[in-house]
């Protein structure tokens, strides 16, 4: 450990094994509410909920703590429109020649498409960013460990941040995203790992009638 700097971990959480209990229970019953939704609101959100729940999603913890992610906030709405051309040519493709009749069918219950009008239309677009290494100031190159699980941990955070601030999201991946990279002017170290949609939902927002496994059914307990 040498040349190592510790310092006291000091938490002020301290809650008795009941407290524990109650407050376990209680974000279940809040995390449960979250869906993923599709039809947004046009209504305003604040940038400083934003920014809030961004902060909290890097404080992930990550690959020897590289934080190896970048978040790019999109409110511009003719970047959001080029994202939107961009992303339904790519789901265009997907839908109709890509995607094998398999992935259709298991799509089939949510509903998806190709047209994505929600880009245009919720107030903000969270393009994240995943760098597989960091160039340095001088041009070194300094690889990151884990890349993929430390930006999906940061991912759910964001999108847990954003559900207990009141408002919705959907995680949408167009595949290939690399047209991010160029609207969004990123340097080719950082790969697109998820564009986030963001804001209230529509007034008439309709979710698919889906259900979560059971706990017993994804815990398995050694005692
Ligand atoms: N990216 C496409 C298809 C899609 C894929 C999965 I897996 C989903 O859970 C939902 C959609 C789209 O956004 O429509």
């Amino acid at each position: 450990m040498a040349g190592n700097k510790f310092i006291n971990y000091k938490s002020d959480i301290n809650y008795s094994d009941q407290e524990m209990i109650d407050r376990s229970i209680e974000f279940y019953e809040l995390i449960q509410k979250r869906r993923t939704i599709r039809d947004f609101s046009d209504k305003p959100v604040a940038l400083e909920i934003i920014e809030n729940c961004i902060a909290a999603a890097g404080t992930a913890p990550n690959g020897a703590n590289m934080q190896p992610w970048h978040f790019v906030v999109v409110s511009n709405p003719e970047i959001k429109k080029k994202i939107r051309i961009a992303g339904e040519e790519e789901e265009k493709a997907f839908y109709t020649q890509r995607a094998p009749q398999e992935w259709l069918d298991a799509l089939a219950p949510l509903g998806t498409d190709e047209h994505k009008p929600f880009l245009e239309t919720a107030p903000y677009l969270v393009a994240i960013f995943s760098k597989k290494y960091d160039v340095l100031p001088d041009g070194r190159l300094v690889k990151n460990y884990y890349t993929s699980e430390s930006v999906g941990i940061a991912t759910g955070i964001l999108i847990t941040a954003i559900h207990n601030a009141g408002l919705v999201s959907l995680t949408h991946t167009p595949s290939p995203m690399n047209f991010l990279n160029d609207i969004l002017n990123r340097p080719k170290n950082e790969k697109p790992y998820l564009l986030l949609v963001v804001g209230h939902p529509a007034e008439e927002a309709k979710v698919p009638d889906i259900k979560k496994k059971p706990l017993k059914e994804i815990v398995t307990h050694c005692k």
